[in-house]
C-alpha cells in the first residue's frame, strides 16, 4: 500500500456504478480503498475485484469468528483482489494467528480493530483496547484500527504497537480531524461520507489528505 496521501477512502456508497466512478475520480488523491458490507451486499463480492483494478483494496469485514471461518473469509477476500483484511482481535489469539498466517501465505496483510470510533466504542472496546492491540502484536498483525475521534487513544495504541501501522477512521462525518489523528501517531486516516457524499469527491479527498499531511 503506498503512503503518499495518507488517506484511505471508505467506499460505503451502495450503488455499484457510483462507487466505481467515485473511486476512479479520486485516484491519485488516496492511497487505498476500504470496502465494507454495505457495498459488498448491494453490489456483490465482485466489487472487490473491480475496485482492485483501480486501487489497493482493504476488505473491512471486521471478521470475528473461529479460526476455520476466519481462514475461509480471508482466503476468499484475498483471492478476489484484496491486499488486506480487517479483523476483530476479541475472538482471541488462535483466530488472529489464523488470519495473519492465511493472509501472509497469499501475500496479504491483516489489520486488527482496537478501540472503535463511535460513542458505543467506549463501552466495550475502549476498556480492552490495549489488550486487543497486544493480541495483534503477538500474532503478527501488520497494523491496527484506532479512532480519529479520540486522538489520545491513537497515542496509547501507538505506545503498545511500536512501528506497526495505524489506520484511523472517524474523520469528517464522525467529527474527527485528520491532522490531529496523524499528529497523535496514525499512519493513515480513513474517511467515507465526507468524500463519497461530497459534491466534488476529488476536491474533498484532496482537502482531507492535505489536512492529514499537515499533521506529519
Ligand atoms: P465515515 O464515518 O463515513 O467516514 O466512514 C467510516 C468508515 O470506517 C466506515 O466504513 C466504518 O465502518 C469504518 N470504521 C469506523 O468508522 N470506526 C471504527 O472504529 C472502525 C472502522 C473500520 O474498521 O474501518
Amino acid at each position: 500500500m503506498k503512503k503518499d496521501t495518507r488517506l484511505i477512502l471508505a467506499i460505503d456508497e451502495t450503488d455499484a456504478d457510483k462507487a466505481v466512478s467515485i473511486a476512479e475520480s479520486v485516484t491519485g488523491s488516496i492511497d487505498a480503498i476500504k470496502i465494507n458490507w454495505p457495498l459488498v451486499l448491494s453490489a456483490g463480492p465482485e466489487m472487490i475485484t473491480r475496485l482492485s483494478r483501480i486501487s489497493d483494496v482493504i476488505c473491512d469485514f471486521k471478521v470475528a469468528d473461529i479460526p476455520n471461518t476466519v481462514k475461509l473469509i480471508v482466503e476468499n477476500s484475498v483471492s478476489r483482489g484484496a491486499c488486506a483484511v480487517i479483523v476483530h482481535a476479541f475472538p482471541g489469539s488462535d483466530s488472529m494467528r489464523m488470519a495473519v498466517d492465511t493472509a501472509a501465505s497469499m501475500g496479504a496483510s491483516i489489520y486488527a480493530v482496537t478501540e472503535m470510533s463511535h460513542p458505543g466504542g467506549m463501552e466495550f472496546t475502549a476498556p480492552n483496547a490495549e489488550a486487543l492491540a497486544r493480541v495483534g502484536v503477538e500474532c503478527g498483525a501488520k497494523g491496527f484500527i484506532a479512532p480519529a475521534t479520540r486522538p489520545d487513544r491513537i497515542a496509547a495504541i501507538r505506545a503498545i504497537i511500536g512501528d506497526r501501522e495505524i489506520l484511523s477512521p472517524g474523520v469528517g462525518a464522525q467529527g474527527g480531524s485528520a491532522a490531529s489523528a496523524i499528529r497523535a501517531g496514525a499512519d493513515y486516516v480513513i474517511a467515507g461520507r465526507a468524500i463519497y457524499n461530497a459534491e466534488d469527491p476529488r476536491a474533498a479527498a484532496e482537502a482531507i489528505s492535505e489536512d492529514a499531511r499537515s499533521g506529519l
